[in-house]
């Protein structure tokens, strides 16, 4: 299918004229972009339905992708691009006289989930289509998505993200496709005289779950997989029953929001409801699509593979269980080899405090048929472990312990796979944190190196840098990301570097004329500019930052004519609002900023931009002006990053502990193109073992960090009070959990590296051009098709030569 620029603008004034009747130049920009997203659906919507077709024809073995979240970012310029007509497209809007980046940027930015996990189900779900993978999304359609992060006086406060206010033009609403959940009452098993025990229920309260569509759009391969995002409604024959607006409130709430929390799970009810409301639909879903093609059971697995994306949808397991046993009749042994059979689990966590578990009470409560299954089949796993490897053992795996549900235990020991998303991640997975069921069930254990979509990160975000490689080494990379490596080739080449560094520039100068519009702050786009973005929590050590930029600030006041690299340093992070410690760091952080931005000692040698509510949209601006890409966790924290992946594809030089990703990075690249400091994950392990950690005497042994340190309580930073002595505490009288204070020495010096680095453009160049040439192998790309191949087993549509 080709389309020319007239022919768009005909049928783009048709959609135009048929929603709003009336003058497309007199139309608001939110106009112009919903006819535009309307024009596009039109367009792919044959694809759509042929894909769904043809997947139903050909009985192919599809995947499930269930994940509690989803942060797709914009859609209309990846859907045009995947298209293949977004220069089309724009020329004909400038045409017509339209100003094609204002509509762009009249679309909201779905924020359906919190960061890492969610981002990486969306860089998914682009691979998948684009490897024509026969593939579906399942999720939440929250009402209102993360909320809105705003600062005041320095404080993080939160406002509701009503992303749906002016409607969303790419779902598609399938009443037809409904089907209903079921909570609470009680329940108790009844012989059916078939010589088969069935559950009769009563009191339950049954939720009506209606899917909402997403066309997810491959590139350039006329595919189009669906994402299915699920909304609670009353059924309509049951509205007599909800008398009071408070009755009708309890089912609304069930997607109502996303819970705000990343890495500190909290267990409360509603949450519990989110994921068996979701889990439990979806699940239904497919059994019904699986039903229509008429296949013996024994086919289920052949034909279905359920992914969960940690444990959020680890109810999947006794709720395909639930109804192979009590809907189809199945026995207990084949029903639960076809769970097994189905699922698989991707572990994104090694904190301790973010693993989840459900008071067994709580279960019983709600699901109570739910909870008889995982009761049973925590039964039948002692029954049938501990003769193999002991009680001490299989008692530490049960999936039922001190009066909970351990989430991970019944998602590990109802699949067939395991992994881990950064080989350190596995490794620690495998050695430490799930090491009992690693000696159990070696097999199922496996790394899937986590990956991003070079699509939205690379050509969408920088275009300048995407058509100089593709002038240089032609366009197979596109897809087949290896190819890549062949801009190696132009590592020396001097024109190159000098467009590279043309184009990082100008990139710097975006976002410098962001900064200024949105804070009136003056950016010297000729400075290092330094980025830290991603949540804030503590072992993610945003402090260490801030205590190296004070200390450059100390340096700068003990001699204001000191010659210093100027630097910017951008900060973009949330809080969850419920972890105080996080946002004292976010207050400290901004007062830092305003002392420094307003000192007149300092003038262009700092700044610091903490950028509000950073999200997909901001990402796609600053990471394209970077120059170095802040990797700072505590070795062995961090599961992987995917940060790090998108900063290093635009060019930024990495500055990081050997923790998750970053070690692989450094693989790639090799050590002289990377600044590595710190503490690595097995020194960690050690002096965790030892405990005679001291941050007191790392403090007393380092003048300069004392000096640091000092600021944080003697009222040099104005209004932080509070928060100084907060953080001052963790450090020196909790002992510094995050070992912020021994990494400070090392992180300085190679912060001061970075710095020397700088002065020799060329050089500087060289190596960024080496960390975009060696970023192929995190394409998310590869990531699916290892999924594909060694956890699914299913097949993408005429996968392309790739290596
Ligand atoms: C759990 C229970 C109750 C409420 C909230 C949660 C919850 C929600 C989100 C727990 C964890 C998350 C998100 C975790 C996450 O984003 N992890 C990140 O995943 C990335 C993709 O694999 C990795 O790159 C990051 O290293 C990891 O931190």
């Amino acid at each position: 299918m080709t389309l020319t620029t007239t022919e768009f603008k005909t049928e783009f004034t048709k959609v135009f004229e048929a929603l709003y009747a009336s003058n497309i130049k007199d139309a608001s920009s939110v106009q112009q972009y919903n006819a535009l997203g309307n024009f596009i659906k039109v367009y792919s919507s044959e694809n759509w339905n042929q894909t769904n077709q043809l997947y139903l024809d050909n009985q192919v073995k599809q995947v499930y992708y269930f994940s509690m979240e989803f942060l797709p970012g914009r859609m209309l310029k990846s859907n045009l691009l995947n298209l293949g007509i977004l220069d089309t497209v724009r020329t004909g809007i400038k045409e017509m006289g339209l100003d094609f980046e204002e509509i762009v940027g009249s679309e909201v930015d779905p924020a359906l989930g919190n960061g890492g996990l969610g981002r990486l189900a969306s860089c998914f779900m682009d691979s998948i289509a684009s490897l024509g993978i026969p593939g579906n999304g399942n999720g939440i359609r929250y009402r209102y998505g993360l909320f809105q992060q705003k600062f005041v006086d320095g404080y993080q406060v939160e406002l509701p993200e009503n992303w749906l206010r002016n409607g969303n033009v790419w779902e598609v609403r399938k009443e037809n496709k409904a089907v209903t959940v079921r909570f609470g009452g009680e329940v108790y098993l009844k012989e059916d005289g078939k010589n088969k025990l069935r559950p009769i229920y009563s009191n339950t309260q049954n939720i009506l779950a209606v899917p909402y569509d997403t066309g997810m759009i491959g590139y350039e391969n006329d595919v189009v997989n669906n994402l299915r995002l699920w909304s609670a409604e009353i059924p309509v024959e049951e509205e007599i029953n909800y008398k009071t607006v408070a009755d009708r409130e309890v089912v609304n709430q069930i997607t109502e929001v996303l819970y705000p929390d990343d890495s500190n799970y909290e267990g409360q009810l509603l949450r519990l409801r989110q994921e068996y409301f979701f889990t439990s639909a979806g699940i239904q879903s497919i059994v019904r699509f699986f039903k229509k093609q008429q296949l013996p059971w024994s086919e289920f697995s052949n034909k279905i593979a359920i992914h969960v994306n940690d444990t959020h949808p680890a109810l999947c397991v006794p709720e395909l269980m639930r109804i192979l046993l009590d809907e189809e009749g199945l026995g207990w042994e084949q029903a639960w080899n076809i769970t097994k059979r189905s699922i698989s689990y991707t572990n994104h966590t090694i904190m301790q405090e973010a693993m989840e578990k459900w008071p067994v009470q709580m279960v019983q409560e709600l699901l109570p048929r739910i909870y008889q299954i995982i009761e049973a089949i925590n039964q039948r796993h002692i029954d049938k472990k501990v003769p193999l490897y002991g009680e001490e053992l299989t008692y530490r795996t049960t999936i039922i312990s001190d009066g909970y549900i351990k989430m991970a235990n019944l998602a590990i020991i109802g699949s067939h796979s395991v992994n881990g998303v950064a080989q350190l991640h596995t490794d620690i997975l495998k050695e430490e944190t799930l090491r009992d069921f690693y000696e159990m069930y070696p097999s199922k254990f496996n790394n899937k190196t986590n990956g991003i979509t070079q699509r939205r990160w690379l050509h969408l975000a920088n275009e300048k840098l995407t058509h100089l490689i593709d002038e240089k080494i032609g366009k197979e990379w596109k897809t087949n990301p290896a190819e890549l490596r062949q801009f190696k080739a132009y590592s020396k080449d001097k024109d190159t570097l000098s467009c590279l560094a043309d184009i990082k520039l100008e990139n710097k100068q975006r976002f410098a004329a962001y900064a200024k519009e949105k804070y009136a702050i003056e950016l010297d786009p000729t400075a290092l500019f330094d980025v830290q973005i991603k949540r804030l929590h503590a072992y993610k050590r945003q402090l260490l930052n801030a205590l190296h930029i004070l200390d450059r600030y100390l340096k700068i006041k003990d001699d204001p004519s000191l010659e210093l690299q100027p630097r910017v340093f951008i900060f973009g992070a949330k809080a969850a609002p419920s972890y105080i410690y996080a946002k004292q760091i976010i207050k400290f952080i901004n007062a830092l900023a305003h002392l420094i931005n307003n000192d007149p000692d300092v003038g262009d040698k700092m700044k610091i931009v903490f950028v509000e509510n950073y999200g997909v949209s901001l990402a796609e601006l600053i990471i394209p002006a970077a120059d170095i890409s802040e990797q700072i966790s505590l070795a062995g924290k961090e599961a992987s990053g995917t940060s790090n992946m998108k900063l290093m594809l635009n060019g930024a030089l990495t500055l990081a502990t050997l923790d998750g990703a970053n070690i692989e990075i450094k693989d790639l690249v090799g050590e002289e193109n990377i600044f590595l400091f710190g503490l690595t994950n097995e020194e960690v392990n050690q002096l965790n073992r030892e405990g005679t950690y001291s941050a007191k005497r790392v403090l007393d042994e380092n003048e300069r960090l004392n000096r640091v340190l000092e600021c944080l309580i003697n009222g040099m930073i104005p209004d932080i009070e509070e928060e100084g002595r907060v953080i001052y505490d963790s450090l020196i009288r909790y002992n510094d959990e995050y070992y912020v204070l021994k990494d400070f020495e090392s992180f300085v010096a190679a912060q001061e590296r970075a710095d020397k680095l700088y002065q020799d453009k060329e050089a500087w160049n060289q190596k960024a051009l080496i960390n975009i040439a060696s970023s192929g192998p995190f394409s998310a790309d590869f990531t699916i098709m290892r999924y594909a191949d060694e956890i699914w087993n299913v097949k993408g549509k005429a996968i392309k030569n790739r290596s």
